[in-house]
């Protein structure tokens, strides 16, 4: 097939409750929307990319001129035999993956849309029931934090994730742990820790952690590995994995015992398939990694969490914590167990409802 045109959409959707991290707060999202066109069929993607360069070097500015200047003009009018050709069409481009990922999910959802096949199952998923958790901002006190909790807890996520950043960490997963004593709990710092954190860090190994999310650097696998050799608990990474290339890279320094997959970050559905079937071959558990999306990222994330691989519960949650109403119909539900049963129709499976989304948009663009 051709990709004959791409259309761009920014639109702007507020957060139900802002989002916290330790880079800062996010009260609404700016999300770029990718549709691609080829044979009378179209494909729907998601640039997962932040407002500002803060989790990595892209931004939603950065991101929708990376597309219109150099992801589109190189694959528009190519002969597309199939969707991980998008990778290596646009391999030349250096960094930029969310921009890059956007693009690539969306020919991947035109695909399945083409061989009318869910998505998920064109990407070789085999779970037909995924496990899902949430991610918790900060929040002002820690009773604020525990109440969060317990109405995730109750509605029957299976796992909880909290923020943690320097003066906001022992105490606050001690007060968790306490009041919470099985559940499966993680922390993410989001790199706000260095190796002179050490004593700090091994304090959390009190709490019977399942992993430590990206306490280090951003853009560090070597005080990872020298960490992980310090403490009980597993690190997972995030920001650190941008490829299956630094998956290797990771494991084979010990640098972590898990790692989050998300989408953009890797650059779409192939490399995160690549990363996955790498983890998997080694025993490595993965899970998905969420980065505040709209109906039709999410959507893409819960093909990807079919994978095998994908044993963790990931950060895939129900439209409803974000959105007062997404972008999609019906919005993605979860089971009173904290599980997503992936949908059966083709491409991603849910209605994209366009008539919200030309509500919603800002700014658009069309690349031909
Ligand atoms: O580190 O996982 C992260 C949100 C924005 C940027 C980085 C991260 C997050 C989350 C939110 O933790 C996960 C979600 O989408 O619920
Ligand atoms: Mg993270």
């Amino acid at each position: 097939m051709k990709i004959e045109r791409i259309e761009l959409r920014e639109i702007q959707l507020p957060l139900v409750t802002p989002f916290e991290t330790s880079f800062g707060q996010t009260t609404g999202r700016q999300i770029i929307l990718v549709k691609v066109f080829a044979e009378g069929l179209i494909g729907w993607g998601e640039c997962t990319v932040g407002e500002n360069p803060f989790y990595n070097h892209e931004s939603t500015e950065s991101a929708w001129a990376t597309i219109r200047d150099y992801v589109a003009p190189m694959i528009l009018g190519q002969d597309i035999e199939a969707p991980s050709q998008i990778t290596s069409l646009t391999a030349k481009i250096r960094g930029n993956k969310m921009a890059r990922g956007a693009v690539e999910t969306a020919v991947w959802e035109l695909e399945a849309r083409r061989q009318n096949v869910p998505l998920w199952k064109l990407l070789g998923g085999t779970q037909t029931e995924i496990a899902c958790g949430v991610s918790i901002g900060l929040q002002e006190t820690d009773a604020a934090l525990l109440k969060k909790i317990e109405t995730e807890v109750s509605a029957g996520y299976q796992r909880i994730k909290i923020k943690i950043k320097p003066g906001r960490d022992y105490e606050m997963t001690k007060a968790v742990r306490k009041e919470f004593p099985n559940i499966k709990l993680t922390v993410d710092a989001n790199s706000a820790y260095t190796l002179n954190d050490v004593k700090l860090l091994k304090k959390l190994d009190e709490f019977d952690l399942l992993l430590i999310e990206q306490p280090l650097a951003y853009d560090d696998i070597i005080d990872h590995a020298e960490l992980q050799a310090q403490l009980k608990t597993a690190i997972c990474l995030d920001e650190s994995i941008l490829s299956v290339d630094d998956a290797r890279k990771a494991l084979k320094l010990n640098a972590c015992r898990i790692i989050n997959i998300k989408l953009g970050r890797v650059a779409g559905h192939t490399e995160a398939q690549k990363i996955e079937a790498y983890c998997r071959e080694r025993n490595i558990p993965v899970w998905c990694g969420g980065m505040l999306e709209a109906g039709i990222g999410r959507a893409h994330n819960i093909a990807m969490s079919t994978l095998a691989g994908f044993t963790l519960p990931g950060d895939v949650s129900a439209s409803k914590r974000y959105w007062a109403e997404d972008i999609i119909t019906p919005p993605v539900e979860v089971t009173p167990h904290g599980t997503i049963i992936p949908p059966t129709g083709a491409g991603i499976g849910f209605e994209v409802n366009e008539k919200r989304i030309e509500a919603l948009t800002v700014r658009k663009d069309l690349i031909q």
